[in-house]
């Protein structure tokens, strides 16, 4: 398997897995995004389904970044075992919770995983994999600059729907709401500062070029399920078109 390492600073657009489908996300490889994130937190795709996909994407050459359902040990680690090329980690909201997530990426003495890298071990010379922890509540916001200041934390990722909903905005805030961009701008001029990647979910390739033009250095675009749906939607609108 060759995979290349992940570089999250430079404008990378990567996409979104929630079926679980290894063809899809082999499918969704080749298209050429720069990596692709299956998503277990909101996805449909539970840890058997995960392997298949991941074998997927290594055939596309696509590194696979998995988003967690939760900031659990048990998860962070199996993803990691199973040959993730980062891991992203869903509210995190503190410096606490930050250094939990990077304990459990780390085996000791840095941090307190369980060793038995299955998949992870049959190849060599892969990239190191990255903690990547997600920014998406206003305490969150708030444990900003102790977060980003968590030894180990590789990069964040801005959830702008739980980060509007958290703030008591609608999530339609995303779509240019200046309450929105007012909250997301310190965010991403705080990582800038440290020099630490930051990203952010798109709903729209728009919200990509904003977001990157805001500061971004990441982004990824929604998910293929919503790709799909809307494709289809569109499809079936002009086949019932009269011609
Ligand atoms: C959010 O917008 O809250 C997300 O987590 C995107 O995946
Ligand atoms: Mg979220």
């Amino acid at each position: 398997m060759t995979v290349d390492p992940l570089d999250l600073s430079a404008g990378a657009v990567g996409g979104w897995l929630q079926l679980p489908s290894a063809p899809v996300a082999e499918l969704m490889g080749s298209v050429g995004f720069a990596f692709l994130c299956i998503d277990q937190q909101h996805g449909m795709i539970g840890p058997d389904a995960m392997i298949p996909m991941l074998q997927g994407l290594a055939a596309a050459g696509t590194p696979a970044v998995v988003r967690v359902p939760s900031n659990d040990h048990t998860e962070i680690g199996r993803a990691l075992d199973h040959g993730a090329a980062a891991v992203i980690v869903p509210l995190v909201n503190s410096a606490e919770q930050a250094r939990a997530a990077v304990d459990a990426f780390h085996y000791p003495p840095r941090g307190s995983r369980s060793f038995g890298p299955t998949r992870s071990s049959w190849y060599r010379d892969l990239p190191a994999p990255l903690c990547i922890v997600m920014i998406e509540t206003m305490a969150a916001v708030a444990a900003l600059p102790e977060i980003l200041a968590v030894e180990g934390v590789d990069a964040i990722f801005v959830g702008p729907s739980d980060l509007s909903l958290s703030a008591g905005l609608p999530l339609t805030a995303q779509d240019g709401d200046p309450a929105f961009d007012a909250l997301l701008q310190p965010i991403l001029d705080a990582a800038r500062d440290r020099g630490m990647p930051a990203g952010i979910f798109c709903m729209s390739a728009a919200h990509a070029r904003r977001f990157r033009q805001m500061g971004a250095t990441y982004v990824a675009l929604f998910s293929e399920a919503g790709m799909l749906r809307a494709a289809a939607g569109k499809h079936l609108a002009a086949a019932r078109e009269d011609g």
